[in-house]
This record gives structure tokens, sequence and C-alpha cells, in this order.
């Protein structure tokens, strides 16, 4: 048999053929992973700081065993899974439409982990007050990145439960809530949420789907939803304009459908086709039609994007949480190859190039680490009633901010762990491209990158009121660093958030084109930023804690790669170079 390649076999090895053939067919070791939460030193160490010990204790055997799972059972599940995606029958063999969707077997064994691990219940039972949300997070990032996004229901459902509590509609939430947050795989329901449209995609208040009431005061929906993720849940929460509704976000309502009737038959609801996309392939993603479908009024007849917004605020906390997992499961393999892949005559963990890469990727996935997470001991202070006024300014403004930069950064690092693979990261049998693929959803998703900067300009208001909260509350961060090794660390998170209240001073007073060009610039300066002061304050934490320097290496080579990145540059570059006249958003 040929070997493909011309071998001449020299005469002084006096080597059979098949002596050959063993030599040549040398074995990569594959990564493999350990138990996620045991070998995640990131993970423990926040906790240990974030959680009263006696807490710890007491959940700490839930993280052990999701991290089992994570890193064993459900690993092997979704390599083996990699080739299924959901699929749609529309029709029956007797011609009736059905509109059947089967998910895939991962998505099936996760949808009852999710259920009996209490992904969304841990956050309602509230067992911890304000930490549930912190021991939430922590289950869902250990479970994330072996669910191939099984995560997108379960922030829609934990979105729609919030959105639904705070609604004030006790009906909807007797009837939704105990499903929504149940731990009984029987009994749990998901949600879906319904916004985008072919008109609307960002700019929600162009949804086109029209409310109509009949004469008994029952509501139906007509209209087209273009983009809906997990459609097979039992309920969704979506937006539609009540006849004689005026235009914009104002003149829409937010409803609840519940999908199925009785018989499991879609309740007025046709599904046109799923989509076709880049990653996330596991999600059944859909296109509807809704024609009568039936739904309730969850709050008032407008105002219906203003009543979404606690949905879209949990959906963007879970979207960081995912993609600060993502990013730690791409290192996990990469670092555990490293260690066995030898190449120019030693294991690539021992070259420096290498070495230093992968350290990089792990600085910027513990600053994305921390900043999630304290949105997460935000959202949990909100939750409980627990919350200043500063920290819920805070917390408005943070969630899109670590939104968007959590997302860019799970990309980044995404990509370059396939690169640290050399061309296995390129080969889809080893499970890695989709990594990157499935982090790609993420700054698109729940608000993209350029439309949470121009939220984040909100968020900070017309003033520097905000703007000051945010000062205070990172300088009292970086008060308690006293350490030496981490002056210099503090010290570039703390010029970086200067350089931006200057610069978002200077450009109020220049207008809203100065403004909307520098958003994104100024949001990621923000939460790069804010990530470093988080780092560089656990750092010094886990030095006197535990004599643990790995956080201070964090801190030390996040603060070299780029916190500030507000730029002196001519906005009308832009115009100039794209060809674009002024326009009317222009000064
Ligand atoms: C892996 C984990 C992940 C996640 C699961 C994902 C599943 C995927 C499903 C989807 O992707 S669903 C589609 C998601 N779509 C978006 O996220 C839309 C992105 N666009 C925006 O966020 C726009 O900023 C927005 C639609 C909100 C703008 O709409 P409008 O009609 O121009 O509303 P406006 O006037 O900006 O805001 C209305 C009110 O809501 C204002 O309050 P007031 O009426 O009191 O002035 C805003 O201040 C307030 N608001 C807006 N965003 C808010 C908010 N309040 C709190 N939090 C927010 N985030």
């Amino acid at each position: 048999m040929s070997m493909g390649f011309n071998t001449k076999i020299p005469t002084r090895a006096k080597k059979s053929i098949g002596d050959y053939r063993n030599e040549m067919s040398f074995q990569q070791p594959p990564p493999t992973l350990g138990n996620q939460y045991e070998d995640d030193r990131v993970l423990r160490s926040y906790m240990a700081r974030a959680l009263p010990s006696e807490i710890l204790s007491e959940i700490e055997p839930e993280l052990q065993e999701m991290g089992e799972l994570a890193g064993d059972e459900l690993y092997r599940m979704q390599l083996a899974d990699r080739l299924n995606e959901p699929t749609l029958t529309q029709w029956d063999a007797w011609g009736n439409r059905i509109d059947q969707i089967e998910l895939t077997p991962l998505w099936r064994r996760a949808e009852k982990i999710a259920a009996e691990r209490g992904l969304v219940a841990t956050a309602y039972e509230r067992r911890h007050g304000r930490f549930s949300r912190i021991h939430q997070c922590a289950l869902a990032y250990l479970f994330a990145p072996s669910t191939d996004i099984y995560s997108c229901p379960l922030a829609m459902t934990d979105g729609a439960a919030r959105t639904l509590l705070g609604s004030g509609n006790q009906p909807l939430i007797d009837r939704a809530v105990p499903r929504l947050t149940t731990r009984n795989p029987e009994e749990f329901w998901t949600s879906g949420q319904w916004m985008t449209e072919a008109t609307g995609g960002s700019d929600v208040g162009l949804s086109e789907t029209v409310a109509r009431m009949n004469s008994e005061g029952a509501w139906s929906l007509y209209g087209r939803k273009w983009f809906t993720s997990a459609t097979t849940s039992q309920m969704a929460l979506t937006l539609a304009r009540p006849e004689g509704n005026g235009v914009g976000g104002q003149g829409l309502a937010l409803f609840y459908v519940e999908t199925r009737d009785r018989n499991g038959h879609l309740r007025g609801i046709q599904i046109n086709r799923l989509k076709d996309k880049l990653g996330t392939r596991k999600v059944p993603t859909a296109e509807l039609t809704l024609d009568g479908t039936p739904a309730q009024l969850v709050k008032g007849t407008t105002d219906g994007v203003r009543n979404i917004t606690p949905m879209l605020n949990i959906t963007r906390l879970w979207n960081g949480i995912s993609a600060v997992s993502l990013m730690r499961r791409g290192l996990a393999l990469a670092l555990d190859y490293a260690r066995k892949r030898v190449a120019f005559g030693e294991r690539l963990i021992l070259k420096p190039l290498h070495l230093d890469t992968l350290a990089r990727l792990q600085a910027e996935t513990e600053s994305a680490f921390h900043l999630a997470f304290y949105v997460a001991e935000l959202t949990g202070l909100d939750e409980t009633g627990e919350i200043s006024e500063e920290q819920r300014l805070l917390l408005r403004l943070l969630t899109p901010v670590m939104k968007l930069t959590t997302a860019k950064q799970s990309v980044a690092v995404t990509s370059e762990v396939l690169e640290a693979f050399g061309g296995a990261g390129y080969v889809e049998d080893t499970g890695l491209p989709v990594l990157l693929r499935d982090a790609q959803v993420l700054p698109i998703w729940e608000g993209t990158t350029n439309v949470l900067s121009l939220d984040a300009l909100r968020a900070l208001g017309a003033d520097g009121r905000v703007f000051q909260i945010l000062q205070t509350e990172i300088g009292n961060n970086l008060e308690t660093v006293r350490d030496h090794r981490l002056t210099s660390a503090a010290r570039v998170a703390r010029l970086a958030l200067e350089h931006a209240e200057w610069w978002l001073d200077r450009a109020r007073r220049e207008g809203q084109a100065r403004l909307e060009t520098g958003a994104r610039e100024l949001a990621l300066t923000l939460g790069r930023a804010v990530e470093l002061a988080l780092l560089t304050k656990h750092a010094e934490w886990s030095l006197l804690q535990d004599g643990d320097s790995r956080a201070m290496a964090a801190a030390r080579l996040f603060a070299s790669s780029g916190i500030d990145l507000l730029t002196e540059r001519d906005p009308h570059d832009a115009r100039v170079l794209m060809g674009v006249e002024a326009g009317p958003t222009t000064d």
C-alpha cells in the first residue's frame, strides 16, 4: 500500500516496512478534562473570597458534582453528539401540519440535568439570599461549556421568571413561575424570548407584530418573528403592537404566550424553518408566523420594550457567564495539550512564546471572570432588595459594559485557543472549532457591541454622576491594594478610568456625533479598566489569604494588554473614508 509519499528506506536501518509504519503512526494524545470545579483555581478562589465560608461549605458538593459532570459524562456526550442537530418536521405522513422539533440527545440530557440541579431554580429558591445569584452563576459557568449553548433556553427561562415576578401580574406569576423554577424535570418549562423581527433586529421598536383584542377581551397575535431561539419552549415572552397603538417601543406591549395546547398542538404558530447558523447549531432557532396566537398582556398595553428589559438584563448576565465559561474551556484544553504535545524537542508548555501566549489568554479570562461575577453579585443585591441607589446605577451601567466586553474577549480567546492547537484546532472532530463558532454569537445576540455601547452611554446619563459612582467604587476596590507588585496594575486601571472620564466630559460638549463615534472605545475601556481593578483587588486577597501569586501575575499581564482603548482621532475620517456625507445625527 502506498504511504502517499516516496520513502527510501535507509539500508543501515535494516527495518521492515511494518516497522516504519509503526514508527510513523505517531499518536498525539488528545486533550482531556478533569473535574471542572476542582481544576478551576479562579472559580474556587473567587468563591472563597465572595461567599461566607459556611455557604461555600454547603454548596461546594454541588459544584464538585457539576464539575465532574462537565468534565466527564457531559463532555464525552458533547463530543459524541457533535454531528447531531435539531430537526424540524413540518408535516406528518397524512398531510397534517405538525411543526415538530426534535432536539439532540445532548440537549435532552442537558434539560433534565438543568432542572434537577437547579440551574434556574437556585436563583429563586434563594437559600442563600443575595449569594444565590453567585451560586447559580457558578453552576451555569461549569455546566455551559459542555452543553452546546443549552445556556440559551436557561437564560431566557431565568429572564422570563424575573420579568414575570417584577410585573406584579399575579395570575401569570402563579401559572408560570413555579414551572420555570422547578427542579422536577417532568414539570420544568423553558421560556422563549421572541423579540427579533425582520424589520426590528436591534431596533425592536420597529416590530410589526399586531395584537388584536376580541369582544371578550382576549388577545391574539399576528406577525412574523424572525429569530426565535429555542423554539421548543413551553412559553415565551414577546412583543406586539396592540391595534391603534403608536409607533416605537412605547407602542408595543409585552405579551405572555403558551406555545402548545393540551394536545401538544401549536397555538396559532407556524414554524417556517430553522435558521442555518454559523454556530449555536444545537439551538433550534426558528422563523415563526404568529397567526392568531392566543396571548396575555403581562403589564399594561404599552411600553413593551421597557417592560421586557428585566429579561434583557438577566440574559446579558448569562451571556457574560457563558463567554467566560467558553474561554475557560478553551484554555483548559489548550493547557492540557501544551503539557502533552512535544514539538521542536520540548513540550509546548516549556516554549517561552507558547507559554506567554497561553498566559495572556489566561489573564484575559481571569479578568473577564471577575467582571461577570461582579455583575452577578450586584444582580443578587438587586433581587434581594439590598442594593443601594448607587449600586443600582452601577448595575445598570455595568450590565451592558460587561456583556459587550466579555463577548469580545471570548471570541478573541477562543480564536487563539484554536491556533494554540495548530492544524488540529481547525479540524472539526477534535471538537475545538465549535468553541469559536459558538463564541461568535455572544457579541451579536442580546444586543450587539455597538448597540450596547450606546446603551452604556445612556446608562451613564447626561451628567457626571454615574461616572463618579463608578470612580468611587473602583477607587474603593483599589484602595485595598497594598502589595507593591500590584501598584502599577492598579495605576493602569485608575489612569484608564480618569482618561475615560475626561474623554466623556469633552465628548459631551462636542456633541452627539463625537459621543457615538467613540462609544465602543469608551465602553471597552470601562470594561477592561473595571476588570483590571477587580482582578487586582482579588490578586491582593489571594496573596494575603493563600500566598498564591497567580492572580497577581494575571493582573500584571492583563495590565499590559491594552486597557485604555480611547484614541484621539477625527470622527470625520470615517465619513471621508467610507464616502458618507454628514447625516442628520452628526454635528
Ligand atoms: C448564552 C446566554 C445567552 C443568552 C440567550 C439569548 C437568546 C437570544 C435571544 C435574543 O437575542 S432576543 C433579542 C435580543 N435583542 C436585543 O437585545 C435588542 C437590542 N436592542 C436594544 O437593547 C436597544 O437598546 C433597545 C431595543 C432596548 C432600544 O429600544 P427603544 O425602543 O429605542 O427603547 P428605548 O427608548 O431605548 O428604551 C425604552 C426604555 O427602556 C427606556 O426607559 P424610559 O422609557 O423610562 O426612558 C430605557 O431607559 C429603558 N431601557 C432600555 N434598555 C434597558 C432599559 N432599562 C433597563 N435596562 C436596560 N437594558
